[in-house]
Order: C-alpha cells, then sequence, then structure tokens
C-alpha cells in the first residue's frame, strides 16, 4: 500500500489515542509535521539498504515497509523505543547516540564486503551534537563509508533548546558531506502523547 502523509500521520494518532486510553504500557515518541521531508528522503532509501534510527521511529519503519499491523502491535506491546525489524533491515535504540557506533560498523561491513548497499543514520538535533555523532561522522568520511546522517531537528532535546545547551548559532554537521538536515515543528510533546497515563 502506498504511505502518504495523510496515513503516516493517522497511524500517529491512533497510537496517540491508545496511548491516551492507558492501552500501551510503555513510553512512547511520536512523529509529526515531517512527512513530507521522510517521503522524499525514503524515495531514495533502496529497501536493501539499512535504517538506523532512536526511540521517535514509527515513521521510518512504515517507510521502509513495517507492516502497519505488525507494527502496531508491536507498540502496543510496549516496543515503541526499540523497535528492530532485521527483515525489513531497520533497527533502533532508545539510548541518545547508542545506535551511532553500530551504523558506523555496518558502514564498515559493507565497504570491507565491496556492497552496494547503503546506511542510513537518522538522528535528532541533539545527537547530532553530541561526541559519539562527531567521531562517528569523522571517521565515515575519512574511510569513505556507504552511510548518509539524517538529522531531524525540532530545535528541542526533550524540553531544552539544543542550541542554547551549546551556546551554537548553527548545528555543527548542517550542509556538511553526506547530511541531510530537515527542520520540523513536534506537533507532540517529546514522550507520550499529552495526557498523563497512570500504569
Ligand atoms: C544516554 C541517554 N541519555 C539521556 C536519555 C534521555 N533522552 C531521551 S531522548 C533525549 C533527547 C534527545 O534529543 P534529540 O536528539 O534532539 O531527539 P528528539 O527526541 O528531539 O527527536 C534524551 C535526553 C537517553 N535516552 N539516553
Ligand atoms: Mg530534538
Amino acid at each position: 500500500m502506498k504511505i502518504t502523509a495523510e496515513s503516516l500521520r493517522s497511524f500517529e494518532e491512533r497510537v496517540a489515542d491508545s496511548f491516551n486510553q492507558a492501552k500501551i504500557r510503555a513510553p512512547i515518541h511520536l512523529h509529526g509535521n515531517n512527512e513530507k521531508q521522510l517521503i522524499d528522503i525514503f524515495n531514495s532509501i533502496k529497501s536493501e539498504d539499512w535504517i538506523f534510527s532512536s526511540w521517535r521511529s514509527h515513521y521510518h519503519c512504515l517507510l521502509k515497509g513495517v507492516p502497519e499491523e505488525q507494527l502496531y502491535n508491536d507498540i502496543l506491546s510496549g516496543k515503541s523505543i526499540n523497535l528492530i525489524y532485521p527483515d525489513y533491515k531497520i533497527y533502533t535504540s532508545a539510548i541518545v547516540g547508542g545506535i551511532i557506533p553500530i551504523a558506523l560498523g555496518t558502514a564498515i561491513g559493507l565497504k570491507r564486503k565491496k556492497s552496494k548497499e547503503m546506511v542510513h543514520l537518522f538522528m535528532g538535533d541533539m545527537t547530532s551534537e553530541t561526541g559519539i555523532a562527531h567521531e562517528a561522522y569523522k571517521y565515515s568520511l575519512a574511510y569513505k563509508l556507504p552511510i548518509k546522517f539524517i538529522i531531524e531537528c525540532n530545535n528541542k532535546s526533550v524540553c531544552t533548546d539544543t542550541m542554547k545547551v551549546w551556546n551554537i548559532k548553527e548545528y555543527t554537521l548542517k550542509g556538511m558531506p553526506n547530511v541531510e538536515f530537515y527542520d520540523y515543528d513536534l506537533p507532540w510533546p517529546h514522550a507520550g502523547a499529552g495526557v498523563r497515563v497512570q500504569f
């Protein structure tokens, strides 16, 4: 089935409703207002490519081909923050920066095998300013690894202004080779869906 901005949005709304009705007994992190950007990005990602992402990955999973009901049931069972689908080559971690060395290692392996496959590594703005992101980026350029860094910028780390934390006027990796950067205005809270749910 073709994925559209509307189908992505209605998936997140369904998850949000389930969370607010206390049907999901674990954290969720929703995406929104970035549907068009992600659909464009995934248009140039091949099914044999590898995706690495974070706690906020429902859209990435859908766009990489994970069936909607399978994803929804996994979220319902509490796996929203660490969704892993080897069959669809998408791996995520809820640890800030945790997935980066795994993505980098995969890119090293692909290069050694002379594979045509690519790694697409998604991260938030704060994650992109961490030391591990910068080391991995430096290494990937120096060794010409098949990895692209995609920075999804909502200008926030939980409730904190990322630029203010680092006292910077521009994001460090923005505009650099092998980096795709997009801004979006997250319409949801950092986590959850707006209702305080008591498990
Ligand atoms: C090592 C570690 N430290 C702290 C946290 C708590 N934490 C979860 S998401 C997050 C903010 C990350 O911000 P950003 O990379 O911009 O991603 P966003 O949530 O905005 O998409 C933090 C601090 C964590 N998950 N892992
Ligand atoms: Mg952010």
